[in-house]
């Protein structure tokens, strides 16, 4: 199974998921990439929890998402990692990484984002809003049959998919579960300035199966 263009390949990937309909669009052309971070803390309940983030401006404003921005000169992605987290929310975090992906934008800038993401099981220090974000804890388990008896305090609301990056749906899964991940999407915009996924593939490696 072969990834697509632009993503390291370090072991065989297995494709989970890819554009339904078989790819009417080549791969945008990646001619270089710009290095970003994304990360996510998990509580591991039940019911398992995820802590997203509403951006608030800038780019993906109105989304929900995880904390993360660009790897600045002289930073490891997992430095820059950890200081987006501290910057967006205020808490610090031991992360792992756990999956890379490119995101390319039709007749956006000429270069690709290349996502490092991360997550935690736990966090030290307090939750704040900042200018940029406002965390929000978001259930992780299917919470359709829970009791009733249990507040929102409890059982938050289920993963805003609607109200996030198009392509988060299919790999937010993986990152819950623990499996490593790869995986690339090229977008466009439609004439309402909505970010609409054209061709996209994410995968395992073999041996996480
Ligand atoms: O510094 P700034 O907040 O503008 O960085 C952009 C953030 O948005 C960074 O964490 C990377 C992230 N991001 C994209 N595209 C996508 C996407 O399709 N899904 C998710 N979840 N995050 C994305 O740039």
């Amino acid at each position: 199974m072969s990834l697509p263009p632009g993503l390291p390949s370090e072991s065989l990937h297995v494709r989970y998921a890819e554009t339904s309909s078989g790819g009417d669009h080549d791969w945008l052309p990646v001619i270089s990439t710009k290095l970003y971070t994304n990360a996510f803390i998990i509580s591991p309940g039940p019911p398992q929890k995820i802590l997203l983030g509403y951006k608030k401006r800038g780019f993906g404003a109105h989304f929900y998402n995880g904390f993360g921005g660009k790897v600045e000169a002289g930073e490891s992605p997992a430095q820059a990692a950890a200081r987006e987290l501290k910057e967006e929310c205020g808490v610090e975090a031991s992360l792992d990484h756990c999956g890379t992906l490119l995101f390319v934008n039709k007749g956006g800038p000429e270069w690709a984002f290349q996502i490092e993401i991360y997550r935690a099981d736990g966090y030290s220090g307090t939750l704040i809003e900042t200018e940029e974000m406002r965390p929000e804890w978001f259930s992780a388990a299917d919470t359709r049959f829970s009791e009733t008896s249990l507040t929102p305090e409890v059982i938050p609301p289920p993963i805003p998919y609607n109200s996030m990056w198009p392509d988060d749906i299919y790999w937010i899964p993986l990152l819950l579960t623990k499996l490593p991940f790869v995986g690339r999407a090229d977008f466009d915009t439609d004439t309402s300035g909505r970010y609409e996924m054209l061709r996209w593939w994410f995968g395992v490696p073999s041996t996480s199966l």
